[in-house]
């Protein structure tokens, strides 16, 4: 068996407040996607643990952002889902805010995952966040997740369907169950970190 791309990771702190940002000490990756998209689900995936990050099967379980130390030396950053409707507007305003401060103060965010499920259409909410990240020039990329749930067929027309509509950003997709897209986004997300 190969190498695990990543080797240790632990949690390392929940913040609830833009002034509890840490300040910059790792290079950062961050996962940023609607709610339920799949975000603590890849990066335990990523990291080889099976509830490192908390994951559910109703959306709205992250809540604040959670860093891992990884290998004592990357920070990966779980941000609250957008998107999520069962909230009320002043909780998902201060997700929203907490979000964008983390985006704007994060001087080492070495590059962002932004997730969308492959079995959705492209949503406003995901248009929106590519055309902000765009603006403040945030490097990123996307990942389609859920892949296990299309056919072949299927999944090269969404794959596709994205890349006309993102022209300019990498694509990536991915699904828990499948060893090697999870290690292909590891490998993607190890060089973007160094
Ligand atoms: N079939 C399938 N299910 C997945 C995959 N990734 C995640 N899921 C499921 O999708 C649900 C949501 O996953 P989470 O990882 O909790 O999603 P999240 O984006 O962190 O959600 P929030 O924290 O609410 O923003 C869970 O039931 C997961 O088991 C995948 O690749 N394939
Ligand atoms: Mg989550």
């Amino acid at each position: 068996m190969a190498a695990p791309i990543f080797k240790q990771a632990e949690f390392y702190i929940t913040v609830k407040s833009a002034e509890k940002i840490l300040k910059p000490v790792y290079p950062e990756v961050a996962f940023l996607g609607r709610s339920n998209v799949g975000k603590s689900s890849l990066i335990n995936a990523v990291l080889g643990k099976k509830n490192l990050a908390l994951t559910s099967s109703s959306p709205g379980k992250t809540r604040g952002i959670n860093y891992f130390l990884v290998d004592k030396k990357y920070f990966f950053v779980d941000l609250p889902g957008y998107g999520f409707a069962k909230i009320s507007k002043s909780e998902r305003l201060k997700w929203q805010k907490l979000i964008e401060s983390y985006l704007l103060q994060s001087k080492l965010l070495k590059i962002l995952c932004l997730l969308i499920d492959s079995r959705r259409d492209i949503m406003e909410s995901d248009a929106q966040m590519v055309d902000w990240l765009q603006y403040q020039e945030k490097p990123f990329f996307i990942v389609l997740t859920k892949t296990d749930k299309l056919s072949k067929n299927q999944l090269r027309q969404v794959i596709k369907k994205y890349q006309d509509f993102f022209p300019d950003n990498h694509i990536l997709p991915f699904s828990i169950k499948d060893k090697k897209l999870i290690a292909d986004t590891a490998l993607f997300i190890k060089k973007a970190l160094n």
